[in-house]
């Protein structure tokens, strides 16, 4: 059993008995109430799952185990002249509420440099998509055609103890970790970059230097893909990518189903997708003003014009977060000191000047800040990753890491098939006592 099993394992069998306490003890307290608004308005804020993993707090936005952003960036090890850490120390970090020694990390990086072989059959898969297919697509059809690698359905029908479950889970979620980067970087160079051909990752690379090796990018992409895929890791459990993830697994399909499926979710324009939307969005504004940076009014006009079309603006606002996202503050500093001139960040950052205010006067979002999203395609952008479709795929292996260690964690602490209760309109009706 690697170091990190054996600890995760340790963590394990501390954190079992607070759960059992709860149920036993305290199991039918009430921990809070749900308005009719809730239900009809997609369940915003009722508190009903359960994570150590990460939690998001609606000002100050999400800590990682209970570190900030910044701290994580600042305290895990980092490979020697990196800015940003090593993945595989996030990995660590998520699991078990520990941040690791470099020689942890380095014992990580040997594991999923160990687990990343894949079968000639998702090459093949890939492949066999037309062109114009969308990377999003191709990436959830690769991951699920990896379904029969998995060492949990052969466990579960060899019949072991549901205790066990989660140590093939980990295997699982290990194995695909350690695949899904050279899945994203074939399925790139294969839809928009040919002439890199395919690329096989380095034997004593991480994960982030051998993510911008097989993209074809030079330095500092490595630490632009470390950073891209730690700040997307988690984001508490609720959201669509998370909550899908762990609602799929929760019928005890395993890690392969459910990855597929979170992908699926975070495909979505409301969600994962808005990276690329928000590039889409300044590029229509960037031809609008044949490349010149628009002046404040401009700024504003075609604000209000794409709201007064019906249409949301991209990378503003949040359901949980009500000020700057912390993802978006990291991106921007790294835009200020590596890429302060790019055109692509000015527009962004004039965006920041005009669009929260705009919001406000508008009276609907009850956010008017910037998420994650508005930063990050343009970062991509600057290290020539200008293939805006293909960003939600980097924020798909960058949530694999959250969404997969809370399903470890989920079948660890035995949680149950997910199943909350519906009702009908009629109902409703009665329960807030309008009378026909
Ligand atoms: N522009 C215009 N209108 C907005 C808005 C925006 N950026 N954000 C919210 N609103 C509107 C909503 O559409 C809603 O309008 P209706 O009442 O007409 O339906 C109203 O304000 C209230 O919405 P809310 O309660 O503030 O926000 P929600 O929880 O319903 O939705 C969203 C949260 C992130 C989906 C929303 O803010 C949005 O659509 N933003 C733009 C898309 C985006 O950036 N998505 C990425 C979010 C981060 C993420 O998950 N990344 O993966």
């Amino acid at each position: 059993m690697s170091v990190l099993k054996r600890k995760l394992y340790k963590k394990i069998l501390e954190h079992r008995p607070r759960i059992a306490k709860i149920l036993k003890e305290h199991g039918d307290e009430v921990i809070a109430e749900v308005t009719a608004s809730q239900v009809i308005g997609g369940m915003r804020g009722i508190k009903s799952l359960l994570t150590d993993i990460s939690y998001l707090d609606p000002d100050e936005g999400i800590r990682y185990r209970g570190y900030t952003l910044p701290e994580v960036l600042e305290k895990l090890p980092k490979p020697e002249g990196a800015e940003m850490p090593y993945v595989e120390g996030l990995y660590h970090l998520l699991l078990t509420g520990e941040i690791p020694t470099q020689e942890e990390v380095e014992e990580i990086i040997i594991d999923f440099n160990n687990r990343r072989m894949i079968p000639n059959y998702v090459w093949d898969v890939i492949d066999s998509f037309p062109s114009e297919s969308h990377p999003m697509a191709i990436l959830s059809a690769a991951v699920m055609s990896l379904q029969r690698e998995s060492h949990f359905n052969v466990k579960y029908h060899e019949g072991i103890s549901k205790m066990d479950y989660w140590s093939s889970t980990y295997e699982d979620a290990t194995n695909l970790l350690a695949k899904m980067p050279l899945i994203g970087a074939y399925i790139y160079n294969k839809l928009y970059h040919p002439e890199n051909g395919h690329r096989y990752p380095k034997p004593t690379c991480d994960l982030g230097g051998n993510f911008a090796y097989m993209m074809g990018k030079d330095k500092p992409y490595d630490d632009v893909a470390r950073m891209y895929f730690i700040i997307h890791a988690d984001h508490e459990s609720g959201n669509v990518s998370a909550h899908t993830g762990h609602l799929v697994a929760s019928s005890l399909s395993d890690i392969y189903y459910a990855t597929s499926a979170m992908i699926n979710g975070l495909a979505g324009p409301l969600h994962g997708l808005a990276n690329q939307e928000v590039l889409r969005w300044l590029q229509g504004l960037k031809e609008q003003m044949g490349g010149e940076v628009p002046t404040e009014e401009e700024m504003k006009k075609y604000v209000w014009d794409t709201l007064n079309s019906g249409q949301v603006i991209p990378g503003y606002g949040h359901a949980v977060l009500r000020k700057t996202d912390p993802r978006y503050t990291v991106q921007r500093e790294f835009c200020l000191k590596h890429l302060p001139d790019d055109p692509i960040f000015k527009y962004v950052d004039a965006l920041y000047n005009v669009v929260p205010d705009i919001l406000r006067e508008h009276g609907k979002a009850k956010n008017p800040w910037p998420n994650v999203d508005a930063q990050s395609g343009v970062v991509q952008w600057h290290y020539g990753v200008k293939e805006y479709d293909f960003y939600t795929v980097l924020f798909s292996i960058g949530r694999a890491f959250g969404v997969l260690s809370n399903i470890v964690w989920d079948r660890a602490l035995g949680f149950p098939l997910e199943r909350p209760k519906s009702i009908t309109t009629e109902m409703l009706e009665k329960m807030v006592g309008i009378k026909k």
